[in-house]
Formats: C-alpha cells, sequence, structure tokens
C-alpha cells in the first residue's frame, strides 16, 4: 500500500511526503471485506507484531469533571448539554495518587488522567505536573487529556515525565462540523503536532456510532494512520450514548462494524497498540473476543471510564480467563 502513485514524478518532495499511504478508497475496500477474510488479514498482521494473548491494561481518572465550554455533540461533561454531570472542582494531586495506587494495584501498567477542558490554563497545567510526576514516581506509564496545548504546554509536560497525551481525531474532517462547532479538527491536528515535537507519546483515535457513514469510518482510520508516524495508541471509541446529549438517541452501530473498524485499526497501524475502549460495558463478550482477535490489544481497565461506567475488573478478569488472555507487561511494548 505504498505512496507513489503516477504523478510521483512531477509533485515536488515536500507533496511526496505529505502523500497518504493509506487512501479512504483503500479503507473502505478493506472495510467491505466479507467478514472472515478481513478479520484473518487482521490477526494476521497482529500476530506479526505482538503476542496475540497480551492486551495493555490503561486506567481512566477524570481529574476535573464537567462545565467544559466545548459542545462536542458525544460528550456529557460540555456544559451546554443537560447531562446529570456536575461542574466539578479539579481533584488534588493526593487523591489522585490513591487512585494511580490501587490502579497499580489491580494490574494496570498506564494511569491516564482526564480533564473537560478547552485547554489547561496556566495553573491549572503546574497541578497536572505534580500529578504526573506522582503518578510516574509510583512506576506507572502516565498519560494526560486535557484538551488544546497553548506553546511551551507539552515541553513541560514532556519536562515531568508525561509518556503519553491523548487527543483524538474523533471522526473524519468532513463528518467534525456536524459534531463540534466549538474547535475544528485543525485545532486538534495543531495540538498534536506540538506534543510529537515534545517528544511525548501520541494517543490518538476516535468515535464511531455517531452515525457516520462507512466511507467516514474509513476516512477516519486513513487520516489516523496516515498521521507521520502514525499514533503509538489509538483508542477506538464506540459511542456510549448519555441522555441530554445531542447523539442520544442516534442509530446503534452494528457491533460487527465496530469489529471491522478495529480490524482496519490494525491492518493500517500495524504496531500501534489499538484501544478497545468506551462502549465495552454495553458489548458482548463474544464481540469483545473478535476485536482482540481483531487486533484490540488494550482497553480501559476499572469500573468506570470518565463519567461512564466500564466492565467491572472481576468481569474483566474472569473474560480474560476465558480467554486465556493476560496483562501485558510494559516490556513487551516497542514504543
Ligand atoms: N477535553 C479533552 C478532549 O476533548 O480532548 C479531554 C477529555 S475528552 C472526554 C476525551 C475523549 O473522550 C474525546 O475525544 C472522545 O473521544 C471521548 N468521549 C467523550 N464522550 C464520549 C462518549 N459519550 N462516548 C465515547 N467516547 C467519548
Ligand atoms: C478515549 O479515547 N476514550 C476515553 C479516553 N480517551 C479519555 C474517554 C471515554 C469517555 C467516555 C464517556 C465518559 O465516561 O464520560
Ligand atoms: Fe469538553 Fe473534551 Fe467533552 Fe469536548 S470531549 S465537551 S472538549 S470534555
Amino acid at each position: 500500500m505504498d505512496s507513489i502513485t503516477d504523478n510521483a514524478a512531477v509533485a515536488s518532495a515536500a507533496d511526496i511526503t505529505r502523500r497518504a499511504r493509506w487512501s479512504v478508497d483503500q479503507v473502505t475496500a478493506l472495510l467491505e471485506l466479507p467478514f472472515n477474510d478481513l478479520i484473518h488479514r487482521a490477526h494476521s498482521v497482529h500476530r506479526e507484531h505482538f503476542d496475540p494473548n497480551a492486551v495493555q491494561l490503561s486506567t481512566l481518572l477524570s481529574i476535573k469533571t464537567g462545565g467544559c465550554p466545548e459542545d462536542c455533540g458525544y460528550c456529557p461533561q460540555a456544559v451546554r448539554h443537560h447531562t446529570n454531570v456536575d461542574n466539578e472542582d479539579m481533584l488534588a494531586v493526593d487523591a489522585v495518587v490513591a487512585a494511580a495506587r490501587a490502579a497499580k494495584d489491580q494490574g494496570a501498567t498506564r494511569f491516564c488522567m482526564g480533564a473537560a477542558w478547552r485547554g489547561p490554563k496556566e495553573r491549572d497545567l503546574e497541578r497536572v505536573i505534580e500529578m504526573v510526576k506522582a503518578v510516574r514516581a509510583l512506576g506507572l506509564e502516565t498519560c494526560a487529556t486535557l484538551g488544546m496545548l497553548k506553546p511551551g504546554q507539552a515541553e513541560r509536560l514532556k519536562a515531568a515525565g508525561l509518556d503519553y497525551y491523548n487527543h483524538n481525531l474523533d471522526t473524519a474532517p468532513e463528518f467534525y462540523g456536524e459534531i463540534i462547532s466549538t474547535h475544528t479538527q485543525e485545532d486538534r491536528l495543531g495540538t498534536l503536532a506540538k506534543v510529537r515535537d515534545a517528544g511525548i507519546h501520541v494517543c490518538c483515535g476516535g468515535i464511531v456510532g455517531m452515525g457516520e457513514t462507512r466511507r467516514t469510518r474509513a476516512a477516519l482510520i486513513a487520516q489516523l494512520a496516515n498521521l507521520d508516524p502514525y499514533p503509538e495508541s489509538v483508542p477506538i471509541n464506540n459511542l456510549v450514548q448519555v441522555e441530554g446529549t445531542p447523539l442520544h438517541g442516534a442509530a446503534q452501530l452494528d457491533l460487527f462494524e465496530f469489529v471491522r473498524t478495529i480490524a482496519c485499526a490494525r491492518i493500517t497501524m500495524p504496531k500501534a497498540m489499538v484501544r478497545l475502549s468506551a462502549g465495552r460495558q454495553e458489548m458482548p463478550e463474544g464481540i469483545q473476543a473478535l476485536c482482540f482477535f481483531a487486533g484490540a490489544n488494550s482497553i480501559f481497565y476499572g469500573d468506570k471510564l470518565l463519567t461512564t461506567g466500564n466492565p467491572e475488573v472481576q468481569r474483566d478478569r474472569a473474560l480474560f480467563k476465558k480467554l486465556g488472555l493476560r496483562p501485558m507487561p510494559r516490556e513487551q511494548r516497542e514504543f
């Protein structure tokens, strides 16, 4: 699936380096394969790069819940959506450390701190930096998702020891404006560039099940795969429908289509950690097992995502036992 096309000879060097490696047509063609052909191909790619029975465990904590000024149509934390999420103060460092220690005791290797901000203010960032240092000192990988970053903020997070920054493209460019109006996807790409330039690993994925077409899902996967380099972690979220959000009541995505999307992420981003993310609580175990077969090798682990539920730890342990899966040690990853 390499890049050079007929008119490469006349394209400038800059055009060539910018050229997409995966076209939307190519990813659409993958999504359209017979299911068995698609997941066989994805599983083969998965086995080439990873132990197929190891799944990385990340635990999430909302360090600042609710009251967000943005208008993302899926999100229960937007202040303008009338959900039952209240605007809370930012947590104290001690409370975050206690949650991180508990996550580590349960077997998580990465701890992700999420804030319902458009972006962090300077004073907020100082406290996040304290959190990152303290969580890292416990021996956990650190991840933060704080919204859009201003110049210099990524460097400060890197200096504090932040390993990953989560900032999703969420959906394909042509659909983005139908879901969010308070910022653009270009803004998000700007933050991703700052994160990359600061030397922090990129965690970037999206949401499906928002009423998008198959081609839009293909365009999201192609866009993620064409980031140069592609993200180290790729969370694929199935929309969690929350009452009071504009997307509450959207038609549910057929879950085989969700598995297909995971398979495409694995094929197009062979060495990335592909995370089966939000939506697992509502997902039958058989579908989750198909996601693991199709190349998902990471999950959110712990009873809660940010404001919504996630399968209980005991339930995930039982599922791992049934499937012969085990938690992935940190050193098994290539990044
Ligand atoms: N405010 C920051 C931002 O938007 O990047 C960080 C927190 S925000 C909640 C992180 C991600 O959560 C979003 O990019 C979106 O992918 C995901 N998310 C939010 N609400 C969701 C929902 N109802 N279902 C699935 N994913 C959701
Ligand atoms: C991601 O892609 N999914 C997580 C994490 N990154 C921050 C968040 C899911 C949020 C689901 C809705 C909620 O719990 O509020
Ligand atoms: Fe705010 Fe992030 Fe929710 Fe958008 S997804 S409303 S930016 S918390």
